[in-house]
């Protein structure tokens, strides 16, 4: 491979979703959970409301690139109950995760109380049944394992503290509701592109050499903070064991609606979806402004987090 050939190739029609394919008022479309239902990919996108807050909107494509939104929004804050008072200020960036049949989803709850996250569940993609605040503030970023790991359900976090800003940790449950037993993963790297925070993305992925894990890392510059994309490893029995942190990001603001937008330089994704042939579909919001895709090969991917690793933390 050439040196400065991307691992992830950019779709030719990026952007694939914007603003004006809403049928509702919306004045952004990004950082959208994606997965395959059946013999279509759903795609749910957040969007800035004209007063500044986010909600959640749906759209279906049968080719993975081309979406059709819905006519309304798939999720607002509560109404009521517990959910609303901690989803009053918005609902963004949900994460999909297929699961024994059914889809979880995880999603950060803005509130006056600070942001947290919540986990939500659907079969069909119409009828949504909240299920618990499982975290506390200030922490926005879930993804969960696909399967359970020796009994038990599994997630990466990101929580942060001064002596450990922003790095990725694990933990687990026995129902989905309560978590425990975390330890810290990866950490943000000195003099890296992923300086200032690590953060995870993308639920992981199974592949042979163990789970892939598409984070983001951040970068703090004199013209503000640049957002990219890189790849860990974790052992498929233990993803608490890293198997290898890939020294170079895989994506990084290029397109003019990755580089100018809402907020520029930013890349960041809440979802990818592999495929029976070996590559996978990523997604990301551009700028947080945008929905782009690319492709890449999940194989060159897991390898480039052992062939040309950093330390983990
Ligand atoms: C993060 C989150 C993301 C956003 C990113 C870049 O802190 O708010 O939703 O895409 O910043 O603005």
């Amino acid at each position: 491979m050439k040196p400065n050939q991307p691992l992830v190739r950019r779709h030719k029609k990026n952007p694939i979703l914007t603003r004006d394919d809403v049928p509702y008022p919306v004045g952004t479309v990004h950082n959208a959970g994606v997965v395959k239902h059946g013999d279509r990919y759903v795609m749910l996108f957040r969007s800035h409301t004209p007063n500044g807050r986010s909600i959640i909107g749906k759209a279906e494509s049968k080719d993975g690139f081309d979406f059709k939104v819905d006519p309304q929004p798939f999720l607002t804050p509560a109404a009521e109950g517990v959910f609303a008072e901690y989803e009053a200020f918005g609902v963004e960036d949900l994460r999909v995760t297929p699961f024994e049949g059914e889809y979880l989803l995880t999603y950060s709850a803005y509130s006056r109380h600070g942001v947290r996250v919540a986990l939500a569940r659907t079969s069909d993609f119409v009828r949504v049944e909240r299920v618990a605040l499982i975290t506390q503030a200030d922490l926005r970023n879930v993804v969960i394992f696909p399967e359970k790991i020796d009994g038990r359900y599994a997630r990466l976090d990101r929580p942060h503290s001064e002596i450990t800003p922003w790095s990725i940790w694990i933990s687990y449950s026995p129902d989905l509701i309560h978590w425990g037993d975390s330890r810290m993963l990866i950490k943000p790297e000195p003099y890296h592109w992923d300086e200032m925070k690590v953060g995870p993305g993308a639920p992981p992925i199974r592949t042979d050499s163990g789970w892939l894990n598409i984070y983001h890392g951040v970068f703090q510059t004199m013209a503000g903070a640049v957002y990219r994309l890189g790849v860990a490893l974790h052992d498929l029995a233990d993803p608490a064991k890293v198997l290898g942190v890939a020294d170079r990001w895989i994506l990084q603001p290029e397109d003019p609606w990755e580089v100018c937008g809402y907020v520029p330089n930013v890349v960041f994704t809440c979802g990818a979806v592999p495929e029976d042939d070996g590559t996978v579909k990523l997604y990301w919001g551009g700028a947080d402004s945008v929905m782009c895709a690319g492709t890449a090969v999940l194989d060159d991917l897991a390898r480039l987090c052992l062939t040309d690793r950093r330390e983990a933390c």
